[in-house]
């Protein structure tokens, strides 16, 4: 008897079951991603063909050049669930303020955060690029949804995941209740259970990622940090595509850093839909995240875009970071 496949449907209802007061809201909106996941995926992978690689001509919110594919798919993200009633609010990077639902839609319960098509800047070079999505329960009083919502801390996301668009398109997301990986298979068109309640390898490989390079803008404790793992032995993998460089260090194991520096005080990477959905799956998985100084779930976030120092993989690899930074400033 042939083992039954598991789609990302069946997957999600068969969890949906264990609570039994679910609405199933929370599960059309993962079913939703998963749509707009197999869209955006479609036209990566068509990338080199089309006339829609390359700039758009425009700027972000953050003054960054915008690729026609990161419009793409925040337009997709953004039609795939503006109409379902499921969500109250969402909030985009490629987009300055919180995003209504329109007026001719119900609100629901939920809200989504999404970084849309993170690492587009190496679309050309055909490295992996990713989607990184959380999902907040609605917390404010009115009817439709906005900014409180939003702003919510890391531990209380019921949701959290990403898409890697590589060699394969993967989805891969956590309700709390273990990380499970979803490969794609183009001719059908379904996301199959490939990777169920993964777990970061611990210990791991030695490998530690980050971008060397500004290894003079560190802190004393953050150059100490990587100066220990490399006297340890440890390899440097660093693709400079966030959710690639995550799904490495998920799978193998290590550590991966993004830390403050003096140029970037905050860091680059941004809390509410790039560190704290990871930072949620990795946890899960049974690794670590942090600031520097403490988990990136625990930080109260005060603006929408607000960027974070970012720390993730083996638990005693970011302890250990966190107590060289705490040693040495
Ligand atoms: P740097 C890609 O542009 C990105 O936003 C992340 O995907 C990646 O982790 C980071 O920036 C790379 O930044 O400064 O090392 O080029």
């Amino acid at each position: 008897m042939a083992e039954p496949v598991i789609t990302i449907g069946r997957h999600i209802i068969e969890q949906e079951r264990r609570y039994p007061e679910a609405t199933g809201a929370f599960s059309d909106i993962l079913l939703d991603i998963a749509i707009a996941a197999k869209i955006i995926s479609r036209e990566i992978n068509r990338a080199g063909l089309v006339d829609i690689v390359g700039s758009a001509g425009k700027l972000n919110v953050h003054g960054e050049d915008v690729r026609k594919l990161d419009e793409f798919a925040d337009e997709v993200i953004f039609n795939a669930l503006d109409h379902s009633g499921n969500l109250c609010v969402m909030a985009s990077e490629e987009v300055e303020d919180p995003i209504p639902i329109p007026e001719k839609f119900p609100c629901g319960n939920y809200a989504l955060l999404h970084d849309p098509l993170d690492g587009s800047s190496n679309i050309e070079a055909n490295v992996s690029l990713g989607t990184i999505f959380s999902i907040h329960r609605k917390i404010s009083k009115g009817e439709r949804g906005g900014t409180e919502d939003l702003l919510q801390p890391g531990h209380r996301q019921v949701a959290a995941g990403y898409v890697v668009y590589g060699s394969s398109t993967m989805l891969v997301y956590t309700t709390g209740a273990g990380v499970h990986g979803f490969t794609l298979e183009p001719s059908i068109g379904e996301f199959l259970l490939s990777h169920p309640s993964m777990k970061i390898p611990d210990p791991g490989k030695k490998i530690y990622s980050v971008n060397e390079a500004y290894y003079k803008r560190w802190s004393l404790g953050q150059q100490k940090a990587v100066d220990e793992l490399k006297d340890d032995g440890f390899s440097l993998r660093y693709i400079g595509s966030l959710v690639a460089d995550f799904h490495r260090t998920l799978l193998y194991g290590g550590v991966f850093m993004y830390p403050a520096d003096s140029t970037n005080p905050r860091g680059k990477l941004r809390l509410l839909y790039e560190a704290a959905p990871l930072a949620m799956v990795i946890g899960e998985a049974g690794g670590a995240s942090s600031d520097g100084h403490g988990s990136i779930l625990e930080i109260e976030p005060q603006e929408l875009h607000q960027r974070t120092p970012l720390y993730l993989g083996n638990r005693h690899l970011i302890e250990r970071a966190e107590a060289a930074i705490k040693a040495d400033g």
